[in-house]
């Protein structure tokens, strides 16, 4: 059995993922439209994760016989000035992603909700790597600067990113993938 405030809190958490996963995909219109597409690559297979984050959590709720509630998701940015300014929103997106975390971690110690602490504390790990990605292209792009050859070095690389979970919507196939 999960506790009103938990549920209330996890339900909340699953539309913070969906929201993520729309501003990844609307940044990788945004490097589409600027013809980056290695960087519209990752913020696509970066969408896809984040879809899964968001049916971790709803697995959760189900599989603990309480009830999701969708929640509207909130509009979002769809324009930036340079490559860069995505990535910065991205890093502070996370960091505010890490906080939720916490706060739920917060809450099911509170609660003595000891169900949901393996799944947070897989949250919280995640978290780091979160961070930390979009950190370091944030890191990069300010070392480039205004090199054209630079930026479309890293635009390559960043294409190189292979993400093989199944269907976020198939716990089956995301479960094999960590
Ligand atoms: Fe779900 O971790 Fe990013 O937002």
């Amino acid at each position: 059995m999960v506790g009103k405030t938990m549920l209330d809190a996890i339900n909340e958490q699953i539309k913070h993922e969906m929201e993520s996963a729309y501003i990844y995909l609307s940044m990788a219109a945004y490097f589409h439209s600027l013809n980056l597409d290695g960087m519209a690559h990752w913020m696509r297979a970066q969408a896809h994760e984040e879809t899964i984050h968001a049916m971790k959590f709803f697995d959760h709720l189900t599989n603990r016989g309480a009830s999701v509630t969708l929640l509207d998701l909130k509009q979002l940015k769809t324009t930036w000035k340079n490559p860069l300014e995505p990535w910065k929103d991205a890093y502070a997106h996370e960091k505010f992603i890490t906080g939720k975390i916490h706060g739920l971690l917060k809450i099911a110690r509170k609660e003595n909700d000891y169900t949901a602490e393996p799944l947070l504390a897989w949250f919280v790990n995640e978290q780091i790597e979160e961070e930390n990605n979009t950190d370091k292209v944030c890191r990069q792009l300010e070392m480039i600067g205004d090199s054209k050859e630079g930026l479309f070095m890293l635009d390559r690389e960043l294409g190189t990113r292979i993400f093989t979970a199944g269907s976020p919507f198939d716990p089956a196939a995301y479960n094999l993938v960590q």
